[in-house]
């Protein structure tokens, strides 16, 4: 049996891309498993779901605060304490590609987010002349955007739920647990203190 879901560890997961990339169909289907009619998001969608890694259960609580235009100047306000960004994308609108690409690297600019893992969703790969993965990474300069955190491009389809799975697993495999910032924190100031004291 699992545990209650509100005595677990918590950890944030923002899901962001432009209006219609396909955030709240994802955000039911993972839920539901089920895909559902969405409406365009107005404020936000939330989903808590279950995760384990490390021998270790605890809780991914998935915020979608919307993308249009208009929302997409509060992103800032969700940035802190967030454990991995799963960034969902149209593969198949072409004519959005550099507004979304614009719209990710300026969140990958944000001190809020440094050393965060990120989830790329290709979405919409069922539909014709989605861009796959290669030419998604070519496009965006991925090495170039990401250096420094943990980066993955996962193709999927939120209506049909193809790779749907993969990107969950991805993302719970991805976050930060608040035990390993602890870790790292500790690491670095080892290493910090070491490089000092041999000067
Ligand atoms: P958003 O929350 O990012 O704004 P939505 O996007 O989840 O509301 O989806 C926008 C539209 O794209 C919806 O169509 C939805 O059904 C569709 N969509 C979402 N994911 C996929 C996908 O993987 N493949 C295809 N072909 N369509 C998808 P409508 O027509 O309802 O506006």
């Amino acid at each position: 049996m699992g545990h209650p879901v509100s005595k677990q560890p918590q950890v944030q997961v923002l899901l962001l891309g432009l209006d219609n990339a396909g955030k709240s169909t994802l955000l039911y289907k993972m839920k539901h498993k089920a895909s559902v009619t969405t409406v365009p998001t107005i404020g936000f969608n939330v989903a808590t779901l279950e995760a384990r890694k490390n021998r270790k259960n605890f809780n991914v609580t998935l915020w979608d605060v919307g993308g249009q235009r208009k929302m997409r100047e509060h992103w800032p306000n969700y940035y802190q304490n967030t454990a991995a960004l799963v960034f969902v994308l149209d593969a198949s609108d072409r004519g959005r590609l550099e507004e979304a690409r614009r719209e990710l690297e300026k969140a990958m600019r944000s001190d809020q987010l440094r050393g965060c893992p990120l989830i790329l969703l290709a979405n919409k790969q069922d539909a014709s002349g989605a861009l796959t993965v290669t030419e998604l990474k070519d496009k965006f300069h991925m090495r170039k955007m990401c250096s420094g955190r943990d980066w993955f491009v996962q193709p999927c389809s939120a209506s049909t739920g193809f790779g749907v799975e993969e990107a969950y697993r991805r993302v719970v495999q991805m976050v930060r647990l608040p035990s390993e910032d602890v870790k790292d924190n500790i690491k670095e100031t080892v290493l910090y203190l070491r490089s000092n004291t041999r000067q």
